[in-house]
């Protein structure tokens, strides 16, 4: 509208221009037709500028909202928070994509479900949550000679049946009454006295006799049994011995000692016995810092004992590695055209897992995964003799990650040592390859 006025202000100075000059005002008609014009002409313009306008501000919505996208697709490469199970503990916190993390249980505790979780590139984490289910003690039947078991965490305790006794109703309560007749003790005033007996020691007891109207009852402590001729004495009774094969099964895991009214389980160097007396766990060397391992070193713990380890780099042609983590090689960079150098292995890794004798197969052992994949192949496959792949195998578990399989049992003591390498194809072409040691120290014992 203020154009169209400031149109009509111009035509009226005109106007006056024209006077000025003596000339006539063109006139009404005439000043009509042009503003008629010049209106045509400014809507036109006014249609136009509408039209430019809209489509600006939709080329500004456009760039905002794929600004956005852009925004959002950079932070979000993270799965969510995955909490451990309640009475257990989580390993490893990256939530990255590829990233696998492992869920175990407190002490006490068995794990239900998966072991371990990998962040897929959905942004969600394999699998389902595990739980933590209290480890039924009582499982195992550790109450003998028809003792009831109670499941308490972490522990048990029995409920012995008549005439047994123990932690685990593995003693039998003497409850004999031997009836003799006729004998020196008979004779004596009193209602009850005690006889002299053997005392060999703390194996052989003397027994503790009543006299009750003429007949001697004779009993022995818990763990021992009446002997000697005159019944006047209690003998340990070798528990370690009469429940060697016995249908209750074995008293101990590991060996059995006798001991003077009792037993004692033991284990072997580097295990400790269990609190239920039966069983042996290993000792964690390195988490008491009960071993001599270098600063330069990392402990390994393992079945029975533990091992030092230091990794250091492989020294092979054509390529050089630098250490980039304590378990860790990576290529220095090759020079240009150098293409001996650049089929080397761009990386090496080095894990060590303890495992007990005759470890049940097939199971996985270890996944090897990849985090940023640059072609379009990935190829999995196992390094390693003839004894390696009796026991090993590789196999893919996804897309992006193999897996090391273990296929038979391995009979401990041993040290194994396989390789997975995965390599990187573009159009068959090998874009990188990656190696991934493992060693597996194989105790001596099963258990
Ligand atoms: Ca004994
Ligand atoms: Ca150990």
């Amino acid at each position: 509208m203020s154009v169209s006025t400031a149109v009509v202000i111009t035509l009226l100075c005109l106007c006056s221009l024209y006077s000025t000059f003596g000339q006539d005002c063109p006139s009404r008609k005439e000043i009509q037709g042009t503003l008629k014009q010049v209106q045509k002409l400014l809507s036109a313009h006014e249609a136009s500028y509408t039209q430019s306008l809209r489509n600006l501000k939709k080329k500004i919505n456009l760039l905002q909202s794929s600004a956005a996208k852009q925004t959002t697709r950079a932070t979000n490469t993270t799965c969510p928070k995955l909490d451990a199970p309640v009475n257990g503990r989580k390993l490893g916190r990256s939530q990255n994509v590829g990233h696998e993390v492992h869920l175990l249980c407190d002490p006490g505790y068995e794990l239900v479900g998966a072991e371990s979780r990998v962040c897929q590139e959905s942004l969600t984490w394999s699998g389902q949550q595990p739980t933590c289910r209290d480890i039924n003690e009582c499982a195992s039947s550790p109450c003998m000679n028809g003792g009831t078991c109670a499941d308490e965490v972490n522990q048990f305790s029995c409920v012995c049946a008549k005439g047994w006794a123990g932690a685990t109703c593995q003693s039998p309560v003497p409850t004999f009454f031997v009836t003799m007749t006729n004998t020196s003790a008979a004779t004596s005033p009193a209602a009850a006295a005690t006889l002299p007996g053997a005392t060999n020691g703390p194996f052989v007891r003397p027994s503790r006799c009543t006299i009750v109207q003429g007949t001697t009852h004779c009993t022995c402590e818990p763990g021992y049994t009446i002997s000697g001729r005159d019944s006047n004495t209690c003998t340990d009774i070798d528990e370690c011995e009469l429940f060697h094969n016995g249908q209750a099964g074995r008293l101990c895991l590991h060996a059995c000692v006798n001991t003077a009214g009792g037993y004692r389980c033991s284990c072997p160097v580097g295990y400790d016995v269990t609190r239920d007396g039966r069983s042996c766990k290993d000792i964690d060397e390195c988490a008491t810092r009960q071993n001599n391992c270098t600063k330069d070193q990392t402990c390994i713990n393992t079945y029975g004992g533990y091992q030092c380890v230091r990794v250091d780099c492989p020294k092979i042609p054509n390529a050089t590695y630098v250490k980039t983590s304590p378990m860790r090689c990576e290529r220095n960079p090759c020079p240009v055209d150098n293409k001996a150098c650049s089929q080397t292995p761009n990386s090496f890794s080095y894990h060590y897992l303890s495992v007990v004798s005759n470890l049940s197969a097939p199971r996985v052992m270890f996944r090897v995964s990849a985090l940023r994949p640059m072609g379009d192949t990935l190829r999995f496959s196992l390094l390693g003799g003839r004894q390696v792949r009796r026991h090993f195998t590789v196999q893919r578990s996804d897309r992006l990650t193999g897996q090391l399989m273990l296929v038979s049992p391995v009979q401990g003591p041993a040290t194994l040592e396989a390789e997975v390498e995965m390599s990187e194809l573009e159009d068959r072409m090998q874009l990188g390859r990656y190696i991934t040691k493992v060693t597996m120290f194989v105790s001596q014992y099963e258990f």
